[in-house]
């Protein structure tokens, strides 16, 4: 049976308690499912690792599924706990009423609100065991405890598990959880598919089976992704939703996948991933939120770092405040990690005794230098706000525009969202600038004075060069990047000059550019003159007339002539082979020809004598063009033969 007609509604609820308040037996009578299936878990009547169980209905004609992550109570076993919460959409936080609010309440407690769960409801347990007083008072205790966090509202549900009272009204509850929209979008705008594996085994005649959630995108069954683990690609081969086969998964649900690849080689905590999101990390700069007492992580101490369900150790340093609540601090993983911008993680202390606090991902993109400055920390609050917003501050903060490659990586944004938002930008009153960079699929988007800035540095390095060399029709392209100071890369200069060319604010003749009002006196010259002299190189073909031959055809002045050609040469005009001979480029281009066919593109050599042949050039003048091309690094001289240069150009 599938159910790809109407797409299941699913919610994900985590348990979260002190050890032996009754999670299990809550997730056991709300799903008749028994999570504890370890022989240890039965021996000690304590759960170790994280249980799964589902809860399948109708409502308003649509299938419906609960599902429910339990998770140990015991501190020893939180990484375990951490793990399981690390991509639910709700929690139950269970709390004895006997016992009332213990350790793990409070470290569970905190915990939810630093991954920022804001839905679900507390379950008070142990009904059959507290008075009425008893009960009052552990409520009251509750509410103290989730005071001014996201559970601060969250309802109470008396349950006596034993007896089963109660646990009709919760059901309810988690009924109307489900059809109102409170599942998390760990990822908005059309994101890429990724999904965070919280187990991984080997079943007989199926191979690898991994289960977990998917935080973002949706997949189809026979698709290839990429395992974040080691990068090796990986082809879908199932996909079971509660016992039910699918051809399609979605944002929001959990699901047993069927891969491609070595059951041992997944773990929990890897991703699988849409290709293009692959982008390991070792640093990322976040938001922390300590808890009220904690001390600042110090630079060199190692931290438990608790990152979507994986696990490791962290170094932190801090970046810097913008005075609102938590700092910035870079986090460098020990190995590289799969984080995007928005993900929460939870520190715990060298000892993993206590949890500490936990943050956000702001910016997976962390800059080689100038971490800590002003500017940087400027643009990582910008950073935090909705994606359009951010984008928009980043435009006008980053004076080399912002790279939307890496924004839409950081922030999973689709392609379509990209184009939708950089649009958006470049209308009134952002008027902002997109420059398309070689091999970017996004453009590179400046906010207006940044281009400004970015124009005015360009042409101001143009009219400084005219200055200093009155007598050159332009400046080299290559020599551009020395003289603006390196305030633009390579690549954007690049794409800034065919702008400014495109705009008419630069013009470029041959590899030369200039501004459009300068002219050299003998710039006009040389345009004068060559267009005489080209005709007559063209229809000499191979031969080209001598320079004094030249001189005497046009009737020019030696002197004059020979410097005429020399800026010609200069701005790659003319191709200069000889002191006294000048070749159009094209009939040089068509030389190169004919010297590569002649190698059989670089399997055998050959002699003068052979090019004269197969030229018709007089013998001197094939010695000064073999010459030429054994310069320019086309050819190379072996006693009589010439021979193709391995990678020559
Ligand atoms: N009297 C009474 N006993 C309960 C109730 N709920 C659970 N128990 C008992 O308390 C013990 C622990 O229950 P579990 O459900 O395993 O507790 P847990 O919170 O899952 O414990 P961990 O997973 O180890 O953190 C079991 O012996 C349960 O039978 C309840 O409402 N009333
Ligand atoms: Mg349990």
């Amino acid at each position: 049976m599938t159910s790809e007609a109407s797409p299941t509604r699913t919610l994900t609820i985590a348990t979260a308690g002190h050890v032996d308040h009754g999670k299990t037996a809550l997730v056991r009578n709300l799903t008749g499912i028994d999570t504890d299936t370890l022989a240890e878990e039965k021996s000690r009547g304590l759960s170790i690792n994280l249980g799964f169980a589902y809860k399948r209905y109708e409502a308003d004609g649509r299938d419906c599924l609960l599902g429910f992550v339990d998770v140990p109570g015991h501190i020893d076993f939180i990484g375990n706990m951490l793990a399981g919460v690390g991509a639910v959409d709700a929690a139950v936080l269970v709390v004895a009423a006997d016992d009332g609010v213990m350790p793990q309440t409070e470290e569970h407690a905190a915990i939810l609100d630093l991954l920022d769960v804001r839905a679900g409801c507390v379950v008070l347990s142990k009904t059959d065991r507290a008075s009425k007083t008893r009960r009052d008072k552990v409520k009251s205790q509750v509410r103290q405890l989730l005071a001014g966090g996201g559970l601060a509202e969250a309802p109470v549900f008396p349950v006596d598990n034993l007896s089963g009272a109660g646990v009709e009204r919760l059901e309810g509850y988690l009924h109307r959880l489900l059809l109102g929209k409170h599942r998390r979008q760990a990822d908005a705008g059309g994101g890429r598919f990724r999904f965070l594996i919280d187990r991984s085994f080997s079943v007989r005649g199926i191979g690898t089976v991994v289960t977990g959630s998917c935080r973002a995108g949706s997949v189809e069954l026979g698709q290839s992704l990429l395992h974040s683990g080691g990068g090796g690609e990986t082809r879908l081969r199932g996909i079971r939703v509660h016992q039910q086969d699918r051809k399609h998964l979605s944002a929001g649900e959990r699901a047993a996948l069927n891969i491609t690849l070595d059951h041992s080689l997944a773990s929990r905590g890897d991703w699988l991933l849409d290709g293009k999101l692959h982008h390991p990390v070792s640093r990322f700069d976040a938001r922390l939120r300590l808890l009220p007492g904690v001390a600042e992580p110090r630079p060199n101490t190692r931290h438990h770092l608790h990152l979507g369900a994986s696990h490791q150790l962290a170094t932190l340093r801090r970046l810097g405040s913008d005075g609102k609540n938590g700092d910035f601090f870079q986090v460098k993983t020990r190995a590289p990690v799969h984080a995007l911008h928005g993900d929460r993680f939870i520190l715990r202390d060298p000892a993993a005794s206590r949890t500490l606090g936990g943050g956000t991902v702001v910016d997976i993109f962390v800059p080689a230098r100038g971490r800590e400055t002003a500017q940087r920390l400027a643009r990582l609050s910008a950073m935090e706000q909705p994606a359009e917003a951010a984008c928009r501050a980043l435009t006008e903060l980053l004076p080399q525009g912002i790279d939307l490659d890496e924004f839409s990586l950081c922030r999973n944004l689709g392609a379509q969202t990209v184009e939708e938002i950089a649009d958006k930008l470049r209308r009134a009153p952002a008027n902002c600038v997109a420059l398309r960079l070689d091999g970017a699929e996004h453009p590179r988007l400046l906010g207006a004075e940044p281009y400004q800035l970015q124009r005015d540095n360009l042409l101001a390095a143009v009219a400084e060069y005219h200055r200093a060399n009155p007598q050159r029709p332009g400046v080299g392209a290559s020599q551009l990047p020395a003289m603006t100071g390196a305030k633009a890369s390579p690549a954007l200069l690049k794409a800034l000059i065919e702008r400014l060319i495109e705009e008419g604010g630069l013009r470029r003749s041959g590899s030369l550019l200039r501004l459009p009002g300068h002219s050299t006196r003998l710039g006009g010259r040389v345009e004068q003159l060559l267009g005489k002299l080209r005709p007559i190189l063209q229809a000499a073909g191979k031969i080209p007339p001598r320079t004094r031959e030249l001189a005497e055809m046009t009737g020019v002045p030696l002197a004059e002539l020979e410097q005429v050609l020399r800026q010609a040469e200069i701005s790659k005009q003319l191709v200069r082979v000889a002191p006294n001979r000048h070749y159009l480029p094209e009939t040089i281009d068509e030389l190169a020809a004919l010297v590569e066919e002649m190698a059989d593109g670089g399997k055998r050599g050959f002699s003068v004598i052979e090019f004269r042949d197969a030229s018709g050039i007089g013998r001197n003048l094939c010695i000064e063009i073999l010459e030429y091309f054994d310069h320019t690094g086309l050819t190379r001289r072996d006693g009589n033969l010439r021979f193709l240069r391995p990678g020559r150009k």
